[in-house]
């Protein structure tokens, strides 16, 4: 984990080096636009990124993931430039860590790491401080053991089951512990939240769901009188915020909470559970998308299926592409016969593309600068009246059935 400062004006920010590898099937453009996410996590993690290193990989070196030459080409920058962290986009073994860490002498981190390492820095609640407690030590508890085969199969069996082994023993022991406690704490505090979820009125539930820093606090804020931590930082929001919407005689309840990434560990991903309860138990979802962002439709994708993880059922889902005040396209020349790529189209090509197969559950707005909140609005109440009609159908619909007017007053 990060060693995070108690006071990061007076302290000197850390810094790191970032590495990527590029796959065979990996753009270029692919490989800088997952450097800039991780480039991002970092700074939200409080680390400053010095410089970027790639290296065309089919397979990855067993000991230190990259080649030899690279290896060394980064341990001139680090040592030169002192670098506090070296970051891995990618999911390091054990092994892999233990042997870079000793070349480097330095901190070296994998995607996973730093997401937890966020999480960690931003739970506020007993409830998300405990999940990602679990996060951790679940991430942890393999990677002990793995440590330990390997130093095992390294060094040979008799003779060597020295004080390395049992101390790897003991901390098993109290790392398993620690889970069980843990998995026990949550399961109380579950119990409390599941109760309170069945207190309230039996009302249509939505929730808020997008990648990370898309907008869903903004929009929270906007729609439901809340004042959620809104940040242009990954993960700004951990906990669950549930707010009652009263509006045009529109009653419903509202969600936000914890967005999603690529590469989510699935260690975040079960130990969160009890906070995507939310999501799960949703009536109707606000999917929520960049559009400004050049690889949302990936961010789409990632959505998608992380909430059939959680859910495992597709839900009634509005669309929603936000930040339309700073989509850009790059312009083709005219004389320019090469099809257009996908940077080229305009946000009225893009409506025409499988987004128009949507039906009515897509809406582009911005919702900083206000922009088609209108119709926004409108679409989402009349899938909550849909939804309510449905379910229940003699909750409030009713007065409205019973109020039939005089044709002469039509
Ligand atoms: N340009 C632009 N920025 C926006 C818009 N909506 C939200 N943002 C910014 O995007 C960043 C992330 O917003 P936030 O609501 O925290 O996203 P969340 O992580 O999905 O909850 C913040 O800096 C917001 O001010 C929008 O419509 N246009
Ligand atoms: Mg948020």
């Amino acid at each position: 984990m990060l060693e995070r400062k108690k006071d990061p004006k007076q302290e000197k920010a850390e810094t790191a080096v970032l590495i990527g590898a590029q796959t065979r099937n990996m753009s270029d453009d692919e490989l800088a636009e997952y450097l800039d996410e991780l480039e991002f996590l970092a700074e939200t993690a409080g680390a400053v990124t010095l410089k970027r290193f790639t290296q065309k990989l089919t397979v990855t070196h067993p000991r230190t993931y990259l080649g030899i030459g690279k290896v060394k080409e980064i341990d001139d920058y680090v040592k030169e430039h002192k670098v506090d962290l070296i970051i891995f986009d990618d999911e390091l073994s054990p092994s892999q860590i233990k042997n870079l860490e000793k070349v480097f002498d330095q901190k070296v981190m994998d995607r996973t790491n730093l997401i937890l390492d966020i999480f960690a820095a931003r739970a506020r609640t007993a409830h998300s401080r405990t999940q990602v407690e679990l996060a951790q030590y679940q991430y942890l508890l393999p990677r002990l053991s793995k440590m330990w085969t390997h130093l095992e199969r390294q060094k040979g069996g008799i003779g060597m089951r020295g004080p390395g082994e049992t101390q790897i023993e003991t901390d098993r022991r109290i790392i398993t512990q620690k889970i069980a406690l843990l998995k026990e704490r949550l399961g109380k505090i579950d119990q409390q939240m599941a109760t309170q979820r069945k207190s309230r009125d039996r009302m249509v539930r939505v929730a808020l769901v997008g990648y990370t820093n898309v907008g869903k606090s903004t929009i929270m804020n906007l729609i439901s009188k809340s004042e959620v931590f809104a940040e242009n930082k990954l993960f700004a929001t951990l906990d669950t915020t549930v707010r009652k919407v009263f509006h045009e005689g529109i009653k419903f309840l509202l969600s936000d909470t914890v967005g999603f990434i690529r590469k989510l560990p699935t260690q975040l991903v079960e130990s969160f559970k009890s906070t995507l309860d939310e999501v799960r138990e949703a009536d109707l979802l606000i999917h929520v998308v960049d559009i400004s962002h050049p690889y949302f439709e990936d961010h789409i994708k990632t959505v998608q299926e992380t909430l059939m993880e959680i859910s495992g059922e597709e839900k009634e889902t509005l669309l929603v592409f936000n930040k339309i005040d700073a989509f850009q396209h790059a312009v083709q020349d005219e004389d320019d016969l090469s099809p257009k790529e996908k940077r080229h189209m305009s946000l009225q090509d893009w409506k025409q593309t499988w987004m128009n197969r949507m039906g009515d559950n897509v809406v582009f707005i911005s919702a900083q600068e206000r922009i088609n909140l209108e119709e926004f609005r409108k679409k989402l109440h009349s899938l909550i009246i849909t939804i309510r009609d449905e379910r229940y159908p003699f909750s409030e619909g009713y007065t409205d059935y019973w109020n039939i007017k005089a044709p002469e007053d039509e």
